[in-house]
């Protein structure tokens, strides 16, 4: 039977490499490659039933036209050509009704494939002059802190772990969310690595750490402050390689004067004895890995939360160690292709407006001049990924709102739909997959033809564009051409024959064992910037300090919603992506909170039993499970239940859409609610 190698295209950071087997033109099989470093040789419980997404009885497969009211989920099914035809009118009369910019794409990495991307997409949006998509509802926030302080993806490469004595994971359960990066991490244990966690919960991964610090959410940066400044009071600091590769270094002594340990403590809940022993073993406990994952940064302050904690690796030594220092998301592979170009930004006539993903509700009930009037959604579910689900819902309900829905599935976005077109899998089309997890490069080739008449998201881009009457080239490039291009483009080097005969290869970024031994971080100055004076440039402090949480922070609304509310993923699906399957329905059929003893008895709420959550913006009810893997104070509501699957709304209706200072990142972990009995 022929077995195909190919790329898991999905949002998450190990990016496996997979092998799929085929029988009679039918997919029968999906495996993990077994000589793939990272995969090796499996893949996590979602795509091992991957054939059951892929032949699905409830995956849409034709193009579909709405006949009922928005919402109410009533579409009949049609042909392409009509589809095409209705799509193109909509966003066509929209544009000659108000300028391109009233239309607006809306995509994440549903499909993190470099062309079913925004490659296409982007051609056709930046053609017509759309408004542009701030992409930063995952992981930016951090990211520009984090090069605030050293740079852009700097890191130690996961096959590097395994070298490190001390791993600390903060705000990170790769048990759930990351299953080959996690085995990086048994690796470290099994060569005699200790393991602690910093997360408010105690998640999966917390629960099987040697030791499991749970400050108050959002008080992260405080943590890393009261950290650095134990390591100046027990005179454990790197002192000489700080003077050699950071700047500012006398300037950060001077600012820890004001941030006492116990101070830490006060601020962080965590016990000014427990803050000294993380340092003394972050200095003495070489190498020393700090890896950060997206809990920690989804506050108010988080660009300086993660810019505060980037810095702690120089003060202990940690760089100068092989399998020490910081990683948070690396990039390198999607750095790599030049795929800002490739969505063709010279086709934009003149500069347009943007709007941050995490204001979806509010950009389609604020906005005029001119308003949206046309909404193009692919590789992406907002009714259940964004906060604010209640303007995301009445924009979604607007009678003068267009909206052009691309899905494999009928999500609870796709039944706002006027149009939906139906996607390919990657079992079905072609693709180049970089990682935010490691630094492998993978090659999706397609095992089956098209189930149905679903069409690539490429395809489906370049007929609109032309049912639009667009005929620039660019909108017409193949996939073979895309993938050429992006390849050509490359800024690092790739080996294209391994990538073509083994379906994966590992980008060359000529940083060897330890990159950062001797500085050369991708700075201004080449060194790690303790006080940044690009910062200062800005008008914002040069230096680390402690940028509050927001509503956590807010004391006045303490009194009426005194619970801290976070939101972390759970393991079974993937965001909302799988929550629709039998299987995951059956194990996680109610959405669930998760209360401290103390809180459930003040509030009375009792195991087992639904409870209803509220704040001044909206109430969702999940089963509540009372324990103690939280703090007092602190309730944690999983994201991803679909409402129509489940019946009711989400954590995502008592979130706000302010969005991060800088980096204009969303606040799913910052929200104050309050809670009784359903
Ligand atoms: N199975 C599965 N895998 C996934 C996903 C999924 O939904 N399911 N999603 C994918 C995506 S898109 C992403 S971005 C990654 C996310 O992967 P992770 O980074 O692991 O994501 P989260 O679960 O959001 O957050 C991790 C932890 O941060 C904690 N946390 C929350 N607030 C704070 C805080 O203030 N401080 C600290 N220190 N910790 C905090 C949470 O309790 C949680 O346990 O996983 C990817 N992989
Ligand atoms: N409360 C709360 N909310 C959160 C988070 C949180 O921690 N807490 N995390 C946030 C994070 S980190 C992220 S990344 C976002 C994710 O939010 P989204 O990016 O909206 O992710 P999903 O909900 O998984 O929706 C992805 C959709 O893409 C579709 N899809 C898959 N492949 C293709 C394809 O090839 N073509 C097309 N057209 N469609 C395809 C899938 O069927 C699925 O419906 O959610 C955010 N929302
Ligand atoms: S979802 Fe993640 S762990 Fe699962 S197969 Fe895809 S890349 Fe691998
Ligand atoms: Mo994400």
């Amino acid at each position: 039977m022929p077995v195909i190698q190919s790329a898991c295209p999905h949002d998450c950071p190990d990016n496996c490499a997979i092998r799929i087997t085929v029988k009679g033109g039918r997919a029968i099989g999906v495996e993990g490659d077994p000589t793939h470093p990272i995969t090796a040789g499996f893949v996590c419980g979602k795509v091992r039933t991957y054939v059951d997404r892929v032949y699905a009885p409830d995956r849409i497969l034709r193009p579909m036209v709405r006949t009922g009211a928005k919402g109410s989920g009533a579409f009949r099914e049609t042909s392409w050509d009509e589809a095409l035809e209705v799509a193109a009118a909509g966003i066509a009369d929209a544009v000659a009704r108000h300028g391109g910019e009233t239309v607006l794409p809306y995509s994440f990495l549903g499909n993190q494939g470099a062309i079913q991307g925004n490659v296409m997409s982007g051609r056709l949006m930046h053609a017509l002059g759309a408004t542009t998509l701030e992409r930063t509802v995952c992981d930016a926030a951090a990211m520009m802190g984090v090069a605030w302080t050293h740079g852009e993806d700097v890191e130690v490469d996961p096959e590097e772990w395994h070298h490190a004595r001390t791993v600390v994971l903060w705000g990170w359960n790769p048990i759930a969310t990351a299953p080959h990066l996690w085995a990086q991490i048994v690796r470290a244990r099994q060569q005699g690595a200790r393991l602690v966690v910093v997360d408010p919960y105690r998640s999966r991964t917390a629960r099987v750490a040697d030791e499991h610090l749970a400050p108050v959410p959002g008080t992260d940066g405080a943590l890393a402050l009261g950290l650095m400044r134990s390591l100046v009071d027990q005179g454990r600091v790197a002192e000489r390689w700080c003077r050699a590769h950071t700047v500012g270094y006398d300037d950060l002594i001077a600012r820890l004067d004001e941030y006492p340990v116990e101070r830490c403590a006060a601020i962080t809940g965590i016990a000014a004895d427990t803050i000294a022993t993380l340092a003394t073993a972050l200095a003495e406990g070489q190498p020393t890995l700090v890896r950060l994952g997206v809990g920690a940064q989804r506050h108010a302050g988080a660009e300086m939360a993660y810019r505060t904690i980037a810095c702690l690796p120089a003060l202990a030594g940690s760089w100068q160690h092989r399998g020490g220092g910081f990683s948070y998301s690396p990039l390198a592979t999607f750095a790599a292709l030049p795929l800002v170009g490739a969505e063709r930004p010279d086709l934009l006539e003149r500069p347009v407006r943007s709007v941050a993903m995490g204001q979806l509700g509010r950009a389609l009930t604020g906005l005029t001049d001119p308003p949206v009037t046309a909404l193009v959604v692919y590789n992406a579910n907002p009714v259940v990924g964004e906060p604010n689900e209640s303007a995301v819902l009445q924009g979604l309900q607007r009678d003068d709102l267009f909206c052009l829905v691309v899905e494999q599935f009928l999500t609870d976005t796709a039944r706002y739909a006027d149009v939906i077109l139906p996607a390919t899998t990657a079992l079905e089309h072609r693709d180049v997959v970089p990682s935010w997890g490691h630094h492998y490069l993978t090659l999706g080739e397609p095992a089956i033809e098209p189930v149905g008449e679903a069409r690539s998201n490429t395809e489906i881009f370049r007929l609109l564009a032309s049912r639009l009457g667009l005929d620039h080239p660019a909108l017409r490039a193949s996939d073979d051409e895309l993938i050429d291009e992006l390849l050509d483009g490359s800024a690092i080097p790739l080996d294209r024959n391994e990538l073509r005969d083994r379906g994966w290869t590992k980008i060359d970024l000529g940083q060897g064992h330890t990159p950062h031994r001797d500085g050369a971080f991708p700075t201004p100055s080449g060194k790690l910037q303790l006080r940044s004076d690009a910062l200062a440039a800005l008008g914002e402090d040069p230096l680390p300090y402690y940028d509050p949480p927001g509503e956590i922070a807010d004391e006045a609304r303490a009194d009426r919603f005194p619970l801290a509310m976070i939101t972390p993923k759970t393991q079974l699906y993937l965001n909302s992506t799988f929550a629709n399957g039998p299987r995951q329905m059956a194990a996680q059929p109610t959405p669930w909170i998760v209360l401290h003893p103390e809180d459930a008895a003040r509030h009375g709420v009792v195991d087992g039993t639904r409870a209803r959550v509220f704040n001044d913006r909206g109430a969702f009810e999940a089963v509540a499970r009372v324990s103690d893997d939280t703090r007092p104070g602190v309730l944690i509501a999983p994201m991803g239940w679909w409402r129509t699957a489940w019946g009711g709304p989400s954590c995502q209706v008592t979130i706000s859409d302010a969005v991060t200072r800088h980096a204009h990142g969303p606040l799913y972990n910052d929200s104050r609610v309050n809670v009784a009995p359903a």
